[in-house]
């Protein structure tokens, strides 16, 4: 004779369906058809309706470039400091990336989302104004 254990039985009572979970495709439910309308099957047709089958897709967000610009008087440690803290660069990419901005007119320093671009150009446009200098930084649609 050998017994059994049985997994602990849940009473409906105490289970908490949530929302989360019902309404973020990645979790929870499949890729959503849209509603087709009612069809009349045709006379003609031996009564056979034709479904088409379609899944929504959601476009990706556009993401934006921030650039820094070069210009003859930014004092390049001013630059790496810059990178450093508004871009989470470390000292070494940093340099590399000032460089390539040295040398090539201007460089990327990160793709973000649109508010976030926005707000870098922002912080980094008013640090170099705080310190004096005239770096410019914009932010462009990627693509
Ligand atoms: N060209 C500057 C200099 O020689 C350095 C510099 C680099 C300035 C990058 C701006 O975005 C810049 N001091």
């Amino acid at each position: 004779m050998h017994s059994q254990i049985s997994p602990p039985q849940i009473p409906n009572s105490l289970i908490i369906k949530s929302p989360l979970l019902a309404t973020n495709p990645k979790v929870a439910s499949p890729p959503k058809t849209p509603s087709l309308p009612a069809q009349k099957p045709n006379s003609d047709d031996g009564g056979t309706v034709l479904l088409e089958r379609r899944t929504l897709r959601t476009e990706p967000p556009q993401m934006y470039q921030v650039v820094l610009l070069n210009d003859d008087y930014t004092p390049m440690e001013f630059v790496v400091l810059v990178l450093q803290e508004f871009f989470n660069k470390d000292r070494e990419t940093a340099t590399q990336i000032m460089l390539k901005i040295h040398l090539d007119g201007k460089g990327v320093c990160g793709v973000y989302s649109k508010d976030i671009a926005a707000t870098k150009v922002d912080q980094v446009t008013e640090s170099a104004l705080k310190n004096g200098h005239p770096l410019q930084c914009v932010s462009e649609p990627v693509q």
